[in-house]
Parts: structure tokens; C-alpha cells; sequence
């Protein structure tokens, strides 16, 4: 009987893969590969590479012992192709396979890829999720806005996750209101759940430092789970220890405290070793026990089955060209400060030098501080997209990309957000400890030492104001700057412009 090749990707680390499913292991011979053309496409935060690597590692381990025959090269190896399409043409003619079954990746460009390759390859649907690209699209279908919180309260009604009968529990859909606490920096929480590296992790951690050293991000103390047992403990970690708390603080940022009451285990879930049924499971028992308030609970499952599952839907409906829409015509070059560059606003600082060492930063973080800011100063929407893509070890395309370039950079016109998600310094101030270590002054509106947040916030609105200005939500935005005296929106404008100056000579902002 002639082999097939069953192919497995580096974020689809999960037993129950369909690919798999559909395979035969007397027959069948499994593909895994690393290959450098998916550690360097955008150039992956070191931590990143070194995880999925692991995690591949230890995937095909447990393969193997499941019955399959794996065909694993690694990096190193001196016959690996440079692409996964490369790899499959290897194996197809090693072993006189002409049939290839694979799970439909996470992105439109290995989508084509595998569509591209001179073999037969069958991509089935990857269903580790709660929902689908097809489901999505019959939700969205003659609807004038795509809603987040609509398409949440019917993933609720479709997996039953805290409802009673038709009714959301305890009477409400969304508990947000509740989840804006600063959060007491007095506070010792327990952090993420760490693991040290095992003989397969630092062979990789080796390789990596040898193959990557020049992308940006630290490769060591590597603390990531890299199977899905190790996962799963750090998810029960989590929901012990941290999740009580998540929803009061889940917006706040602290200087000491990197990870607050976050779980910290998106990449994880990204990669395969934890499947979002299991883990909304688990906090819904935390929650029905009375150890977690409803606020918690709620705003967890919230991200996991709505957020996520919607940006998903989004970003297969949107097609291979969303993550090049510029709604804004955006075109300013990424600032160097993404990339660690000197700076004086402590915000951005301690978000990008976290990033650095954690390839992790949180939600806010990332969508307040370096989203906001990238915003403001009118980047280009697709080098923020590649920039998140690189650096966040959870990043794949199809949840980065609506979150960024919808979310966050508004470039898709207004799909996925409603507004612009733009502040001034005046939020990072009440919700985080930031701007008290800051060389600016965030109460400072004008002049030298004027947070630069407050300067760009005040000129993007100006310079937007056809699009957004109509806006209901943004009125009243529109009408405190109305009420200013007119020399000082001028100097606003001046003085925002000086900063988008410096921006461009690169001198230190
Ligand atoms: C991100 C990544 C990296 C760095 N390396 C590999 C690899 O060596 N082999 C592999 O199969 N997958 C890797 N990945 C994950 C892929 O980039 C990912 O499957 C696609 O981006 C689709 O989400
Ligand atoms: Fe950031 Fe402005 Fe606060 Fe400085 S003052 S930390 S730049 S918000």
C-alpha cells in the first residue's frame, strides 16, 4: 500500500488533530519539521522559535510512543529542506509518496503554499476550536456589524458555558464594568507556573542562541511548558492561584509585577497543548465551587471562546489580503524603540524590554501602550502586524492579525473595532505605576516635558477627523477638543508635530 504523509506543524501539537485522526499509523508516516524558513519569515523572538522547537520535540516523542512513525528533521540536519513544502517533496520521493494529509495551517501563506506544492494534499478543517470559519460566516451573514459581544452571547448559548437555561448566569453577558482596578502594587502574587528546561529543551535552547542570534529577544531563563501535561499544570496553576483575581486586574500594568493575575497561556493554547473547551471547562468549575467570582470567571471565558474564536472567524472571512489594509494610510516606519531602541517614555520602555525577555507582554500592554502609541503616531499598520507576529511568543496570523490590524490599528475600517482604541497618557496613568518613573509628565498637556501620548492623542484626532468625527462615540472626545482655546490646539498641533519630528531623525523620544 502506497504511504501517505501526515503533515504536523509546529502550532498543531495536539493528539486529536484531524490530520491525525484521519491517518492510519500501519500506513501512514507522520512529517514534522524544522525548518528555517518559518524562524525567519519575520524573525521570531528567540523564546518563541525555542518553545515550538521544544514542544515539536517532545510532540514527536509522544507520537512515536503513540505507535506512529515520525520523519523529524531538525535544523541541523544536513538534508532538511529550508521550507515544510520542501520537507513534504523530500519524504514523497523517499518513500514513493504522492498523497499528503495535512490540517489546514493558521495562515493564508502556508495555505498557498500547501495549495502550491506538485503533490496531492488534502487540508482538512482544524476544529480545535469551539466554533469554525463556516459557522463564523453563516453568524456574520447580512449583518451590518460584526460585534464581538453578539457573536460571544451565541458562542455562550452554543456551549451552554455559564448559562442558565436562555439566560446568561447571574444576569448579565459581560462583566467588564467591574474589571478596570489599578492593581495594589503591594499585592504578592504567584506569577505564571515555570518550568526548567529538560536535556531536549536546552539541545534546543543551543541551537537556537547558534541559528537566531541576531533577532531581538532573550533566549534564556527559558521557563515555557513544553508539553501538554506541563501545560495543563500551568493552566491549574492559573486557576488556583490567579484566577480569583483576574477580572478585577486584568487591565492593570505593574513595573515589578510583569505577569498580575494574567494566565499566561496563550501560546500554549496556540501551539496545540491545551484546547479551549478544557480550560473554559475548568474555570467554570472554579467558579461554580465559589472560589471565583463571576467577574473572573466570565471575563475569562469571554477571551477564550469569544474573542478569540471571533477574531478566528474574522480573519478567515477577510481573506489573504486584510493584514495589508490601511484604512488610515498609515506609512510612518516603525519606530527603532520597538526594537529596544533608546527611549524616555517608561511606558514603552518597560513594555518593549519586557517583551524582550518574555516574548510575552499582556493584553493592555499591548494594546494601550505599543499598539496605542504605534497608532497615534500614524505607523505603517503592517510592519506593527509583523512586529506583533515576531516578538509575542502566542502570536500566529490568524488571531495577530485581526488583533492588530483590526483591533489595535484600525486599519481594516472599522471591522473588528467600533473606535479607535486611543488614549492619552492620562489611562496609562490610572492604570499602572508607570508614568511616576516616566521623563515626561503625564499631567503635563504641552511643552518639552509633555507626555508625548497626550501631544499624538490630541493630532490624531485632528488629522482623522473625517473618518472618525462622525462617530457617536467619539463625540464627546471631539467636543473637549472643540471647548480648547484655539492657540492652544495650535500648540498641541506644534508641539505633536516636533514629536513625530524627533520620531523620524531618530532622535530619542
Ligand atoms: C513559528 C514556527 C517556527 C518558528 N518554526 C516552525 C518549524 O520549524 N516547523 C513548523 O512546522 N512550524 C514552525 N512554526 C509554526 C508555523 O510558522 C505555523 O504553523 C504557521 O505560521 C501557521 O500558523
Ligand atoms: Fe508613558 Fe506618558 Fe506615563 Fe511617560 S508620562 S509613562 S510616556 S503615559
Amino acid at each position: 500500500m502506497v504511504r501517505r504523509l501526515i503533515l504536523v506543524l509546529g502550532d498543531q501539537l495536539s493528539h486529536d488533530l484531524s490530520a491525525l485522526r484521519a491517518g492510519d499509523p500501519a500506513r501512514d508516516l507522520v512529517v514534522m519539521a524544522e525548518v528555517t524558513e518559518e524562524g525567519i519569515y519575520v524573525r521570531h523572538h528567540p523564546k518563541k522559535i525555542a518553545l515550538i522547537l521544544s514542544a515539536m520535540r517532545h510532540f514527536a516523542d509522544e507520537l512515536r510512543a503513540a505507535g506512529w512513525e515520525v520523519a523529524y528533521p531538525r535544523l541541523d540536519d544536513p538534508q532538511a529542506a529550508r521550507s515544510i513544502t520542501g520537507e513534504l517533496l523530500r519524504r514523497a520521493g523517499a518513500h514513493g509518496a504522492t498523497e499528503v494529509i495535512a490540517t489546514q495551517p493558521g495562515e493564508w501563506r502556508l495555505i498557498a503554499a500547501l495549495d502550491a506544492a506538485p503533490l496531492r494534499v488534502t487540508q482538512l478543517p482544524d476544529d480545535r476550536f469551539l466554533s469554525s470559519p463556516e459557522a463564523f460566516n453563516a453568524w456574520a451573514e447580512g449583518r451590518r456589524e460584526l460585534r464581538m459581544e453578539y457573536f460571544y452571547r451565541e458562542m455562550r448559548r452554543k456551549t451552554g458555558l455559564m448559562m442558565e437555561g436562555d439566560k446568561p448566569a447571574g444576569g448579565k453577558w459581560n462583566y467588564d464594568h467591574d474589571n478596570r482596578k489599578p492593581a495594589p502594587r503591594d499585592l504578592l502574587r504567584a506569577g505564571p507556573l515555570r518550568f526548567a528546561p529538560d536535556t531536549i529543551t536546552e539541545e534546543v535552547l543551543d541551537l537556537v542562541a547558534a541559528r537566531f542570534a541576531g533577532h531581538f529577544g532573550c533566549l534564556r531563563p527559558f521557563w515555557f511548558a513544553v508539553t501538554a501535561a506541563e501545560a495543563r499544570r500551568a493552566f491549574d496553576h492559573f486557576a488556583t492561584h490567579l484566577l480569583p483575581g483576574f477580572g478585577d486586574y486584568q487591565d492593570a500594568m505593574l513595573t515589578g509585577d510583569r505577569f498580575v493575575h494574567h494566565s499566561v497561556i496563550s501560546m500554549y493554547l496556540n501551539i496545540g497543548l491545551l484546547h479551549p473547551g478544557d480550560i473554559c471547562a475548568r474555570v467554570v468549575t472554579e467558579w461554580q465551587a465559589g472560589r471565583v467570582p463571576i467577574n473572573a470567571a466570565e471575563g475569562y471565558v469571554r477571551q477564550v471562546i469569544g474573542w478569540r474564536e471571533y477574531l478566528r472567524g474574522i480573519y478567515f472571512r477577510e481573506g489573504p489580503g486584510y493584514v495589508r489594509r490601511n484604512a488610515l494610510g498609515h506609512r510612518r516606519a516603525l519606530p527603532a524603540v520597538f526594537w529596544g531602541g533608546e527611549t524616555r517614555m517608561n511606558c514603552v520602555a518597560q513594555t518593549v524590554g519586557q517583551t524582550r525577555e518574555e516574548a510575552y507582554a499582556h493584553h493592555i500592554q499591548r494594546l494601550m501602550v505599543t499598539g496605542n502609541f504605534a497608532l497615534l503616531a500614524g505607523v505603517d499598520p503592517a510592519q506593527v502586524h509583523e512586529w506583533y507576529l515576531a516578538v509575542y511568543a502566542d502570536a500566529f496570523e490568524w488571531v495577530e492579525a485581526p488583533n492588530v490590524i483590526g483591533m489595535s490599528q484600525v486599519a481594516d475600517g472599522g471591522i473588528v473595532a467600533s473606535k479607535p482604541y486611543v488614549s492619552s497618557g492620562n489611562y496609562i496613568a490610572k492604570m499602572s505605576d508607570y508614568c511616576g518613573a516616566c521623563a515626561y509628565s503625564v499631567t503635563q498637556k504641552t511643552g518639552e516635558g509633555a507626555c508625548p501620548f497626550n501631544l499624538l492623542y490630541w493630532d490624531f484626532l485632528h488629522r482623522h477627523r473625517d473618518r472618525f468625527g462622525r462617530n457617536p462615540r467619539m463625540g464627546p472626545v471631539y467636543r473637549t477638543w472643540d471647548r480648547m482655546a484655539a492657540d492652544r490646539r495650535e500648540t498641541v498641533l506644534r508641539d505633536a508635530a516636533q514629536v513625530l519630528a524627533r520620531l523620524d531623525s531618530g532622535a530619542v523620544v
